[in-house]
């Protein structure tokens, strides 16, 4: 599957003409994958969601076992509470909200935000171990504000990291930088810089979020060209390649560590 920004962006736009945060905890859409018997997940393990907050609304806290991180697409002047820590949250950004962390989000900015949620709570389905609870006051109290957090990778950060990575000597891989989230052991999050590579195919499901530049991917027989804001599902055992038309930083959201963790992981380059 894939799933073009732009198109999102108008749904959403529609919708924080209807929908209120207050109301309804997050205005979000799901990528929900059209595979047999799916009514919720991207790939099996995940579930991704495209979010907007308009100028001036904050989202009620809230916490569940699931954990959860955000690819920040378009913000400017707005920021999470997690655990009662303030953290701006800005495009490029990478924001984790460990399960049971309480998490609720603000914006002080002029335009409405997006950004892409990433979740495992389709593993949690799977295992049953869901909790979920509303905050007590709705809204968490600021104990404390802070640039830098456990909780945000800057994009500055991440493009740091980056330019001082190597791509695989045999082609098979772009530069790419794995961000560490020991806390959330079910989800791999790693960013690269995409020209052109090989064919690869593992037990992971993957899900690529172009943050930069524009280009195409082939997923089995399947090409879907891409474009900054969209996002690309390559599900388990599946040969992909990228090929990209300028120069693309794709985020990849996978259950790889989970694969691997039960020693599931396999990988081929073709
Ligand atoms: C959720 O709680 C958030 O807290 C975002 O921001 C996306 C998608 C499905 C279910 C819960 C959030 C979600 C979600």
């Amino acid at each position: 599957m894939h799933w073009g920004y732009q198109q999102v962006k108008d749904a959403l736009a529609s919708a924080g003409t209807l929908i209120d945060v207050a109301l309804a905890e997050r205005r979000n859409l799901i990528l929900r994958n059209p595979f047999p018997n799916n009514n919720f997940a991207t790939v099996k393990t995940l579930v991704c969601a495209y979010q907007m907050i308009l100028p001036g609304e904050v989202a009620p806290s809230h916490r569940h076992s699931a954990h959860a991180m955000r690819v920040i697409l378009d913000a400017k002047g707005s920021y999470s509470i997690v655990d009662g820590e303030k953290t701006p949250i800005e495009s490029g950004d990478i924001v984790l909200t460990p399960g049971w962390h309480w998490h609720g989000h603000g914006h002080e900015g002029a335009e409405p935000a997006y950004w892409l949620d990433g979740l495992d709570i389709p593993s949690v389905h799977l295992m049953e171990p869901m909790f979920f609870e509303e905050h007590p006051k709705k809204y968490e109290k600021i104990t404390s504000v802070a640039a830098a957090s456990r909780f945000r990778f800057s994009r500055d950060s991440i493009l740091t990291e980056l330019d001082k990575a190597k791509g695989d000597p045999a082609g098979a891989h772009a530069p790419r930088v794995t961000l560490e989230a020991p806390d959330m052991p079910t989800m791999g999050l790693s960013w690269s810089l995409e020209i052109k590579h090989g064919g690869h195919r593992s037990t992971a499901n993957r899900i690529f979020v172009v943050v930069e530049g524009a280009g195409q991917t082939k997923v089995g027989k399947e090409t879907f060209a891409w474009r900054r804001g969209d996002t690309v599902v390559v599900p388990t055992w599946t040969d992909f390649s990228h090929r990209a038309t300028s120069d693309s930083l794709l985020f990849c959201l996978s259950d790889e560590p989970l694969m691997r963790a039960f020693k599931y992981y396999r990988s081929e380059y073709l």
